[in-house]
């Protein structure tokens, strides 16, 4: 089968970006990557202009594979699980897929206050900060999800459902920032964060983050 090409931004900053990247590499599925910098202001025309080469949805990440264009981290999800069934990036328990589902729905929608507040920025690591009600209540919903998913399906291994799957993918930009603002949380979330934050797929994401020199003005905290 022909590698799929996923087109990123940048990637100390892009979140979005760093599903899909999660749910490839930690899949095992071969595949290629261009990134295109966002530049400044964010949405800049530059940007666009280098991006409408390939979707004119005007914002990353996007997949190309086979001749189709996939657009919106969670359609690339959807589409990868489906070409790679034997990964299992959804899992294979039908209960445990509804819940994956479900969390990766609510995550794309939802906890708006620490996606706002706290935006991913990966060559950064602040002191705590005094965090906010609205915020408090994001952290506290993520982390009863975490912990149930863990609880019912986590018994094969450190991830939400056991193995890895598109769940760790889509929450993974959300542990990074956990742990770069310093937010506190259970011993258990920790746990679960140094598994996804330590596999191979992420460390090698933050590593060529690390190595970038883009400033991103609106994604730098103070
Ligand atoms: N809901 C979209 C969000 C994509 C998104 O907001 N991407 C950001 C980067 S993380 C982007 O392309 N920003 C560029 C811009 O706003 O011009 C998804 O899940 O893919």
């Amino acid at each position: 089968m022909a590698k799929p090409l996923l087109i990123i931004g940048n990637k100390n900053y892009s979140s979005w970006s760093l599903r899909p990247y999660m749910a490839l590499a930690g899949a095992g599925i071969a595949f290629e990557e261009k990134l295109i910098p966002f530049g400044q202001p964010i949405g800049n025309a530059e940007f666009l202009k280098k991006l409408r080469r390939y979707t004119k949805a005007g914002l990353v990440p996007v997949l190309q594979h086979d001749g189709l264009t996939v657009w919106d981290s969670l359609a690339i999800l959807e589409y990868l699980a489906e070409t790679w069934p034997r990964k299992n990036l959804w899992p294979t328990n039908k209960a445990a897929r509804a819940m994956a589902r479900s969390i990766c729905a609510e995550m794309h929608s939802g906890f708006r206050h620490l996606r706002n507040g706290f935006p991913m920025n990966l060559r950064r690591h602040y002191k705590p900060l005094v965090l906010n009600d609205a915020v408090l209540q994001d952290v506290a919903r993520m982390e009863y999800i975490f912990a149930q998913a863990r609880k019912l399906y986590g018994q094969d291994g450190p991830f939400l459902f056991g193995e890895f799957s598109n769940a760790d993918a889509m929450f993974a930009p959300a542990l990074t920032r956990l742990e770069t603002f310093a937010i506190p949380v259970s011993k258990s979330t920790g746990k679960y964060i140094h598994a996804v934050l330590g596999t191979k797929a992420f460390q090698k994401w933050k590593a060529d983050a690390l190595k970038e020199t883009w400033i991103v003005a609106e994604d730098e905290v103070d």
